[in-house]
């Protein structure tokens, strides 16, 4: 079923312009996407890769409200920030634009217009909460009121913080506009829905039939939804930030931001390349890649593929649509709202020139087929013995030794061994498998498989020790260096799409050859080649996109000399050939600087931390518990309430909450466990004064026995504080004994 395409149309997701890119993104998406291109390209093939910012939908409207600015203010700030990221990590697209160009504006309208002539959509009338006072409808996160199942005061709409619940507005208990305070009430609106039940025959013979090949991750979500049933899908909404209804009777409203946010793909192409774009979109040459994280999956593989066919006019479908599972960050979920990321655009600043250390890290360790974890000592561990060890090791040694024995010049092979042509043998089924793992998006094996071809030259020229042989036969030596720098040739073909700053030093360490590169000057219809010299590319890529506000770009520089196929079958560096200066590869990183990163991130939990517990006592304040029913003076006077001395005091093994006290009540000394441990140490306990109630029945806490409470007061905020003992007149409880919700026991 192999059908042979003359060109791949790759896309990245559109990432939200309400926050910069960070490793969970880069992981999951755009560092596989950029490798899968730059191989393409290097085999010659016809390839663009396309992206942009997505700048519209609710989220950045509510953190244009939260800072007080506009919208437009918020998608300039991170466009320009993200786009200047990926440029940084090496990711150049052809074409970063956005979504709140006019071309996009133009065509999403144009896109909902046709298919609205075409009678393709359905109207429903549904009621929505409206804001009185605001005069606007409100986006489920914008009301706020009481989560049903936990009481917690501060639940959205659609979801609750606390309890984790999926809600709707109408579950909410005394629902408020976060808006204007007021309560909302129920207007009737339209809507235009694409009924995508529609086309669920046709999406299970194409996805289900015809696509057993994507990864199981994605056939499986695609295999859900379609089993659960479709349900016709909303494409608009009730909002002034947005692609405007296009049509009579659609005032105040927007496309939902999912429905124009993939058209983006196409809009972006067609600035681009304003003449040719039909041929990328309209062709059936030509192959569609969506690279996009797991959440967007039923987005690219059900809505915009049933977009395009209701559209008709042979757009094409998508014929692959990688998407990777979530990476976390030292054991904890990426959040965007907690900070809890590496940023790019930091890392960016705090690693100048270390680019690729972080683009290796994130490929090894990508979450292809489950969630994985980035910890900053595994990217250490991985550039200092991975790296610096083994890849940096060999091309160091095979550039000294011969600018030592000869001068800087590629020596004659004077006297081959069996062991150089196993060395280089060696090669091919390892160029075998890399190909195979990148044709079938495997991306962390195939960097495997790169490195490996490291680990065969470093192995050659420990086993061969030219440095021993050059004492007594000069002409071996020759031949094992020769051997040496053709394997290093070799590896800057090898890691072009994986390690690309650090194959261009090493085609400047080995004087490759002088490279060419696709210059597409946006909007000026086709890319032309020109020729650069190693590092020159890139330098002219930097200042092009600099000069170029808009959307700019200049696509990687693919390298003319350094064509994929010479991969391990041809002789890369002639004898004769002069090197060029030797640089370091990859530098160490130190300890010192790993720590100064993890020092960071504990801080931000220490803030998080902070921030949650103030939250906690704001809701606690504002939930104080109503006076328990009355209780008689015979039950109350039942009660031996006794004051108590605490003796000693330890935690309970296995437990966060426990501490075990023994005190002396005056009548007897025993043993009490209370929950209080999250609050004092054994140590604040020692020789306090306590009330108990000492005739409770005893208890067995965790095997022991447990005498009695000790008791506590709630305060007016709800929290808890000792009842100390003081002379009847005299009581004046000092202010530190509070704990924060401590159980009695
Ligand atoms: N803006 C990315 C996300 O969910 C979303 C992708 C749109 S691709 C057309 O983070
Ligand atoms: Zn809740």
């Amino acid at each position: 079923m192999e059908k042979k395409f003359k060109r791949t149309l790759v896309t990245c997701a559109l990432p939200y312009a309400n926050g910069p890119v960070h490793i969970g993104h880069l992981a999951g998406v755009y560092v596989p996407a950029d490798i899968y291109v730059r191989y393409l390209r290097m085999k010659g093939e016809d390839v663009l890769f396309i992206c942009g910012s997505d700048e519209h939908g609710v989220p950045i409207t509510i953190k244009a409200r939260k800072e007080g600015v506009t919208p437009q203010d918020i998608v300039d700030r991170y466009h320009n920030i993200i786009k200047n990221s990926f440029l940084g990590l090496g990711i150049n697209f052809d074409i970063y634009s956005r979504t709140s160009s006019k071309v996009h504006e133009k065509n999403a309208s144009e896109f909902f217009r046709k298919l609205y002539d075409d009678e393709k959509f359905i109207t429903k009338e549904s009621e929505q909460f409206f804001d009185p006072e605001a005069k606007v409808f409100l986006a489920d996160r914008y009301i706020t009121g009481t989560c049903p199942k936990c009481g917690n005061p501060n639940a959205y709409g659609d979801q609750c913080e606390k309890c984790g619940s999926t809600l709707s507005p109408d579950e909410l208990i005394e629902p408020k506009s976060a808006l204007s305070g007021s309560a909302p009430v129920k207007v009737k609106t339209k809507h235009w829905y694409l009924p995508l039940d529609q086309y669920e025959p046709w999406l299970r013979d194409w996805i289900l039939e015809q696509h057993k090949e994507w990864k199981s991750n994605v056939y499986g979500q695609c295999k859900s939804w379609l089993d659960g049933g479709l349900q016709p899908r909303a494409v608009s909404r009730d909002l002034d930030w947005g692609v405007p209804v296009p049509v009579e009777g659609a005032e105040g409203k927007v496309l939902y931001v999912w429905f124009d946010a993939p058209i983006g793909y196409v809009s972006n192409t067609q600035e681009l390349l304003p003449q040719s774009w039909k041929k990328w979109w309209k062709s059936d040459e030509s192959r569609l890649i969506h690279f996009i994280g797991k959440d967007n999956i039923v987005f690219h593989c059900i809505v915009f593929p049933s977009m395009l066919k209701a559209y008709g006019d042979g757009y094409v479908l998508p014929d692959n649509v990688p998407s990777n599972e979530f990476l976390n960050l030292e054991g904890d979920k990426i959040s965007t709202s907690r900070n809890w990321a590496v940023w790019l655009n930091e890392y960016l600043k705090e690693f100048p020139g270390q680019e690729d250390v972080l683009r290796y890290v994130l490929c090894a360790n990508a979450p292809e087929t489950k969630d994985n974890d980035f910890t900053w000592k595994d990217f250490q561990q991985r550039n200092n013995s991975e790296l610096v060890a083994i890849f940096g090791n060999f091309v160091n040694r095979a550039v000294v030794l011969t600018q030592k024995y000869f001068g800087g010049v590629v020596p004659q092979n004077l006297k081959p061994e069996d062991v150089d042509r196993q060395a280089l043998e060696e090669i091919l089924p390892s160029k075998k498998a890399l190909e195979n793992y990148i044709e079938t998006f495997h991306f962390r094996e195939a960097l495997k498989e790169a490195m490996n071809i490291a680990r065969i030259g470093n192995k050659y020229i420990s086993d061969t020790e030219p440095w021993k042989v050059a004492k007594t036969d000069m002409d071996r030596t020759a031949s094992i260096l020769y051997t040496s720098l053709q394997i290093c040739a070799d590896l800057a073909i090898a890691f072009e799409p994986f390690l690309p700053f650090s194959a261009e030093k090493l085609r400047g360490i080995l004087n490759m050859d002088v490279a060419a590169g696709f210059d597409h000057r946006a909007g000026e219809g086709e890319p032309t080649v020109n020729f650069f010299k190693p590092g020159e590319a890139r330098a002219l890529h930097t200042v092009a996109c600099n000069s170029m506000p808009e959307h700019v770009v200049i696509s990687s520089e693919v390298e003319k000399s350094l064509s994929w196929n010479d991969l391990g079958s041809v002789e890369l560096l002639a004898p004769g050939h002069k090197l060029g200066e030797n640089t370091l590869l990859f530098a160490k990183i130190e300890d010192a600087v790993v720590d100064a990163q993890m020092a960071k991130l504990a801080a931000i939990k220490a803030a998080n931390a902070a921030a949650a517990a103030a939250k906690a006592a704001a809701e606690a304040a504002a939930h104080i518990e109503p006076q328990k029913p009355e209780v008689e003076f015979d039950d109350f006077g039942r009660m031996d309430i006794r004051t108590a001395t605490v003796l000693a005091a330890e935690r309970v093994p296995k437990t966060d909450k426990l501490l075990k006290l023994t005190i002396d009540t005056g009548i007897d000394q025993r043993t009490i466990v209370s929950g209080i441990a999250e609050y004092y140490s054994p140590e604040d306990m020692l020789g306090k004064q306590i009330c108990i109630l000492a005739n409770l029945k005893p208890r067995s806490i965790r095997g022991i026995e447990s005498k009695g409470m000790i008791l506590m007061a709630k305060q007016g905020d709800g929290r808890m504080r000792f009842i100390t003992p003081a002379e009847a007149g005299t009581a004046n409880p000092s202010p530190d004994a509070l704990v924060n919700g401590a159980q009695i026991g």
